[in-house]
């Protein structure tokens, strides 16, 4: 897929990304009221605009067709100023991307109870603690950008969002610095 040439963005754009249950959703929540960034819930918007292409029936989940996802937020992307919140990051260009966020929780029996909390399926719930044991998400995270603008941070206890987004909340603001006019 070919982006469109662009303008420089005068906000960055952040993948939020992790395992499922790791605190993506907490961590944008907040980012975004702190920020005034947006949150772009990949969940949320898939499901408005109709990015879907079937049904997963073993995970029993909707499957994303993710070129119909990526025709559907380019123009606004492509503005700046996006928290992209999603399971998934291998899949938006290189170019529409400022900073990756992996968020971890080594500490896998919170991750259990709050997916458990969440009423997932024996096996649903057993793919994704595997998922972030094996650090997948990380993974994917480093072979799909440079590595400059990956970072991990760990999503165990509420202290955890505080020091993160105030990470996070630093670096936006040395980006804005470095790419004022
Ligand atoms: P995700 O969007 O990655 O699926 P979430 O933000 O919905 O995850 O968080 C899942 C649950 O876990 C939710 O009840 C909030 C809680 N949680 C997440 N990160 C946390 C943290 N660092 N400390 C305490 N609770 C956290």
């Amino acid at each position: 897929k070919i982006s469109v040439a662009m303008g420089k963005r005068a906000n960055p754009n952040i993948i939020v990304t992790g395992t499922p249950g790791v605190g993506k959703t907490v961590h944008c929540e907040k980012l975004a009221e702190d920020l005034g960034l947006k949150h772009l819930s990949v969940n949320q918007v898939a499901k408005e605009r109709n990015c879907f292409d079937g049904k997963d029936k073993k995970r029993g989940s909707d499957i994303v067709d993710e070129d119909k996802l990526l025709d559907a937020i380019e123009h606004e992307v492509l503005l700046g100023g996006y928290l992209i919140d999603w399971h998934a990051c291998d899949l938006f260009p290189k170019s529409w991307i400022d900073l990756v966020v992996v968020l971890r929780c080594p500490e896998t029996t919170t991750l259990y109870d709050r997916l458990a909390s969440r009423g997932y399926a024996p096996n649903k719930l057993e793919e994704n603690i595997d998922a972030e044991i094996f650090g997948v998400l990380m993974d994917e995270a480093r072979e799909a950008f440079d590595e400059e603008i990956v970072v991990e941070l760990n999503s165990e206890k509420d202290s955890d969002v505080e020091s993160n987004c105030d990470r996070i909340a630093a670096w936006v603001n040395a980006w804005w610095k470095q790419n004022a006019e």
